[in-house]
């Protein structure tokens, strides 16, 4: 078969809510990606930050296999020698009294926002039903209908309705705005990307965080951070909010939590917000299973040992500098923090991002175009100094030609 075959294939037998690249991956390692015809690509998306330990990490797949033939899945109705172990480790390793497992990240923010609303109603005393939650323009946070009832999107919400009351939406990056909405006493939470990946890896100005969340905490509001892609070191530090040093009053955690080789999603807090849900209310088949809770432990020490954070700070800055030096009036602008970054593509007649990914991919590198104009560029954090430079002339060299 060929890779036409294959495409052909997916088109016949899936559904189409995804329109792909046109390259059909079938082995990784690493930074990088083989495709089906042998062709060796630096994989720019690490499925959406999933993979910033590196695609099929030996550590990491050897926690799965070891506990895959012992023990997988026990329910919750049961204890599990491999649980307590993993809710040790990840409460120590971000500062928090607790941990509630789930699997996806969009469920890692719904129950974050159950919690929340509990907090509201037995806490915080809001009357019953009348909890709101704050969102920002522009955010992306998955694709439950309660999620996407927050979305500004179109291409999210529009013909999903009817909508999950409950949020306010306020500009992103704009503290007078939230000033202003915190002054409404049913307020319970404020559910924040410490940058926003899907509105195009926006970077708020330095600061907001930290006001933000000093705003939150005068109004008795809970400060949410969604680190579903933002976490697990991809900006530079073990958390984007570390940049500040913002501690969330709930986390949530997703993706490279489990180096992309499993679905694992995690929501942190203390004990006062944590305990307000009480066996029954919330849970889980898949949750805090044991070969996710190996998975993640391994997953986690991968970025401990190998100091990725470290990496993704160091080789994202020369990986700004160097995408600097590309001599064409075609990118309008860069941005990121640490290997989250993106690049705006000036339109050149009908030539659109897409077209410059599809480009780079013939080049041997791989990358996804966001909205019509910019295109992400985040790596797995295991790739090297001399990898960065191979994959900027592979850049470089492609946006020159176009
Ligand atoms: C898709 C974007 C990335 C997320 C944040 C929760 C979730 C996500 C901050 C939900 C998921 C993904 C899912 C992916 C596209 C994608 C994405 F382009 F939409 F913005 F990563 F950049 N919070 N992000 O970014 O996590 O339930 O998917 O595990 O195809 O929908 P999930």
């Amino acid at each position: 078969m060929k890779t036409q075959d294959y495409i052909n294939r997916e088109d016949q037998y899936g559904a189409h809510n995804y329109h792909p690249l046109p390259v059909v991956l079938e082995r990784g390692e690493g930074v990088f990606v083989w495709d089906v015809e042998g062709k060796r690509y630096f994989d720019f998306l690490s499925a959406y930050s999933a993979v910033n330990q590196g695609h099929c990490h030996p550590d990491i797949i050897q926690a799965l296999t070891d506990q895959s033939q012992k023990l997988t899945l026990t329910s919750r109705a049961f204890y599990a020698a491999a649980l307590g172990e993993y809710e040790e480790y990840i409460t120590k390793c971000f500062g928090y009294d607790k941990v509630l497992p789930m699997n996806s990240g969009a469920e890692g923010d719904e129950t974050a926002i159950k919690l929340c609303r509990k907090w509201a109603y037995e806490k915080k005393e809001i009357a019953e039903n009348e909890a709101k939650i704050v969102v920002c323009e522009g955010n992306f946070h998955g694709r439950t209908v309660t999620i996407i009832s927050m979305s500004t999107d179109p291409d999210s919400y529009k013909g999903f309705g009817p909508y999950t009351p409950g949020f306010i939406t306020i500009p992103y990056n704009d503290l007078d705005a939230l000033a202003k909405v915190l002054q409404d006493p049913t307020v319970a939470g404020f559910l924040v990307e410490p940058i926003q990946g899907e509105a195009g890896v926006y970077v708020p100005d330095e600061g907001y965080l930290k006001k933000a969340y000093a705003l939150c905490k005068k109004n008795n509001v809970l400060f949410i951070a969604d680190e579903v892609q933002t976490g697990i070191a991809r900006t530079g530090k073990l958390l984007a909010c570390d940049h500040e040093e913002v501690r969330p009053d709930i986390l949530i955690l997703g993706k490279a939590l489990s180096g992309g080789v499993y679905p694992i999603s995690a929501v942190l807090a203390d004990d006062d917000i944590m305990l307000c849900i009480k066996p029954g209310e919330h849970g889980s088949t898949f949750g805090g299973n044991p070969v996710a809770a190996k998975v993640a432990i391994a997953a986690l020490e991968v970025v401990r040992k190998e100091k990725l954070a470290e990496n993704a700070e160091r080789l994202g800055k020369l990986f700004r500098d160097e995408l600097h030096k590309i001599k064409s009036g075609r990118i309008e602008l860069i941005r990121g923090k640490g290997l989250l970054n993106a690049i705006i593509i000036k339109p050149k007649g009908n030539q659109t991002a897409w077209d410059v990914c599809v480009a780079m991919k013939e080049n041997g590198l791989i990358a996804k175009p966001t909205h019509e104009h910019i295109i992400r560029f985040a790596p797995p954090l295991v790739i090297n100094e001399e990898q960065i430079m191979e994959a900027t002339a592979i850049i470089r060299n492609t946006i020159e030609s176009l």
